[in-house]
């Protein structure tokens, strides 16, 4: 049987991060007090009584917000670090972080205030001996010219970014609104992945736009794949990898999508478990692991080869994933 000590111990790699949902309620406060910002909220009980969720809309409206606090590239770098410091304890061996910077450049927060605290933190990660990267999300339900905006501004720090992504309201935002940005990014030699939320409206849609039209390499979530055969042959033909997020998906609908995950490891799918936006949904990843083996009694085995999709699916050489498999 699969123990919390076995899922802490296994070493894997996080590939479906959002850095702004590490903010834990204490730093949260911490930050409010040292930038002076008034966030209605003076004790961790407090701010937590403020996370009462249960879809991505209601969440989105407490996590957007909180991220007020975050003013200098100091807090960027505390909130990377202390992510980075989890990540260790947690047998992360390299994770490639989402950040959004449309949710700061739009409350008036220079991007170069949040790449190079980010980045300085993946820096230091070394000494951890967790291997970062960042993968820059465009907010899917600004405009298209604001993510043109923010991919121009990302071309000034190209060496600091592995990948684009999308995340935020995926409702009525399609992957295919951001084509021109996501072909721009490519011939930039940037890696491609986008959200495609649970049960979503147009779910199948968006997945078969993103796989077939936009090339991504990746599915975020994703695992409503499994309502089209054509499509799950095709994500395992071409070793698309998904990254699912039990203990988010819990919030967000009545389960943890245990059943789609094992559907998906037997059909030969490179999926992996991830932990979304921890501070948030109540766990780290090793907790994700360990939450969906209890829930669908997953076994050892099939614990192990989500760790080594986790690697399999990372945007490294094949030489540094034979390091860690
Ligand atoms: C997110 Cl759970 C979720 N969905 C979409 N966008 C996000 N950004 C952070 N968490
Ligand atoms: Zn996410």
């Amino acid at each position: 049987t699969v123990t919390s000590e076995f899922t802490q111990g296994l070493p894997k790699a996080e590939l479906h991060l959002h850095i702004e949902g590490t903010l834990e309620p204490q730093l949260k406060l911490k930050l409010a007090q040292r930038n002076h910002v008034d966030i209605g909220q003076k004790t961790i009980e407090d701010v937590q009584k403020t996370y009462d969720y249960h879809d991505l809309a209601s969440f989105l409206a407490v996590y957007y917000p909180a991220m007020n606090v975050l003013q200098h590239e100091e807090d960027f770098y505390d909130l990377a670090w202390a992510y980075l410091q989890r990540a260790a304890a947690n047998n992360v061996r390299h994770v490639e972080i989402f950040f959004d910077p449309q949710a700061h450049t739009s409350r008036g927060i220079p991007f170069a205030t949040v790449i190079n605290g980010l980045h300085q933190a993946v820096v230091d990660a070394r000494a951890l001996n967790v291997d970062a990267a960042l993968i820059m999300c465009f907010l899917r339900d600004f405009s298209k010219e604001s993510a043109r905006q923010t991919l121009a501004q990302a071309m000034q720090y190209r060496d600091k970014i592995i990948g684009i992504g999308l995340d935020s309201d995926e409702h009525n935002n399609p992957p295919l609104k951001f084509a021109r940005q996501f072909e721009d990014a490519a011939a930039a030699g940037l890696h491609l992945t986008t959200h495609c939320d649970i049960d979503q409206k147009d779910s199948i849609e968006h997945i078969r736009q993103a796989l077939e039209i936009m090339d991504v390499e990746r599915l975020d979530h994703g695992t409503n794949i499994v309502e089209d055969p054509d499509l799950v042959a095709l994500a395992a033909q071409r070793k698309i990898g998904l990254t699912a997020c039990p203990l988010s998906n819990s919030f967000v609908s009545p389960d943890m999508k245990g059943k789609e995950i094992t559907e998906l490891l037997k059909a030969g799918v490179q999926i992996s478990i991830n932990s979304d936006d921890p501070a948030y949904f109540k766990g780290y990843i090793s907790d994700n692991y360990y939450a969906v083996a209890q829930k669908y009694q997953l076994t050892q085995a099939q614990i192990i080869q989500l760790a080594k999709n986790s690697f399999n699916a990372a945007w490294i050489s094949d030489q540094q994933k034979q390091l860690y498999l």
